[in-house]
């Protein structure tokens, strides 16, 4: 067994402890945060952690009711006038797994040195690393490391820690509770993602992946494509359903897989996108929660459970993902914990 697949696998059992840790963690910040009427939000990270940033802040602005954007980490100081808001007061959620991502790092210094007014709550896997020292304040998840390359579970174990706090900020327990049955419900579904990924995997047909999301789940599209690429360089790419159609539709073949990271909410004006898709020879998958009779194949369509919102489902649409981006590599002969060209840290 290699790190990526026990990662991926670890999933339940680290949301768990994520849950456990982050309730503390946050109340013992939070007080000396100045959120206020018109605090503005700005998550920034890079690469898995941007994508993160991406979902994190469309579900934090959804929750709190707060303007939350997402960043890239670099554009903090190569376009700082362009990014941050002006004239409001601005909380920045740092996002990194190792800690020591150099855009991350030299954002934060940059805050401290030109906003200094501007709190920077930092997220990371590593308590010892260089941005636990450097934020004003930090949200630690080190059960979520990983000896992986690629990020899984600490992908999922971070948004849900800012799920939590966005939960926390919004004084919503009704979606703590539903939160708090994500470990539960993905450990008795693992082995059906497992399924899943490998039958979206295995089909030597399928020359190019296709993800598409919206809202929250734009992240989600984003970081599918990137463990895919990541783990086999194979072409992938990522779009808002409904711009699907707005030009990119023309690179569909009878190659393509399009695969639909769907909720409750637009499943059905995505199923038309998804028809499109397929009048025009293209195959098409979707991860969503109403059972339609479709023109879709049964294996291609995998059920999440209905009884949590789609704002708490969230990270349970990745351990599937991560599975077809793994079981892709192994069959193209590749190993999914040794990535071409790719090291944990991007160190400049
Ligand atoms: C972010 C990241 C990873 C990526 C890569 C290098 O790291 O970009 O998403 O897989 O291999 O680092 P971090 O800042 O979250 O540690």
């Amino acid at each position: 067994m290699n790190y990526t697949l026990q990662e991926i696998e670890n999933q339940p059992r680290s949301w768990d402890m994520t849950l456990q840790t982050i309730v503390q963690q946050w109340r013992s910040i939070v007080a000396h945060l100045p959120i206020k009427t018109g605090t503005h939000f700005v998550f920034t990270g890079c690469g898995t952690s941007y994508y993160l940033s991406q979902s994190a802040a469309r579900l934090f602005q959804e929750m709190t009711g707060y303007l939350s954007i997402a960043v890239p980490a670099s554009e903090l100081f190569l376009a700082d006038i362009s990014v941050i808001p002006q004239g409001v007061p601005v909380i920045v959620f740092a996002i990194s797994r190792s800690g020591t991502t150099s855009e991350v790092i030299m954002a934060v210094q940059y805050i401290h040195e030109n906003f200094s007014s501007i709190p920077v709550i930092g997220m990371t896997c590593h308590s010892g690393s260089e941005l636990a020292q450097l934020a004003n304040y930090t949200l630690i998840l080190d059960h979520a490391a990983e000896r992986s390359v690629v990020m899984t579970q600490s992908f999922t174990s971070m948004l849900l820690a800012l799920q939590w706090v966005a939960t926390e900020v919004g004084n919503c327990t009704e979606k703590q509770i539903e939160l708090k049955k994500l470990p539960q419900i993905a450990s008795t579904c693992m082995n059906k993602f497992l399924q899943f990924g490998k039958c979206l995997a295995t089909d030597a047909s399928y020359e190019s992946y296709i993800f598409l999301g919206l809202g929250a789940y734009y992240g989600l599209a984003a970081e599918a494509t990137l463990k895919l690429k990541e783990m086999t360089q194979i072409p992938c790419e990522y779009y808002n359903p409904m711009e699907f159609r707005h030009g990119p539709i023309s690179i569909v073949t009878e190659n393509s897989l399009v695969i639909s990271i769907t909720g409750n909410s637009h499943q059905d004006k995505v199923l038309k996108v998804l028809e499109d898709v397929s009048l025009l020879g293209g195959n098409v998958a979707a991860i969503w929660v109403k059972k339609m009779m479709n023109f879709i194949q049964e294996q291609n369509q995998l059920l999440l459970p209905s009884e949590i919102s789609d704002w708490s489902r969230t990270v349970l649409y990745m351990p599937a993902l991560h599975y077809l981006a793994y079981t892709k590599a192994l069959q193209l002969g590749l190993n999914p914990d040794t990535p071409r060209n790719l090291n944990q840290v991007v160190i400049l």
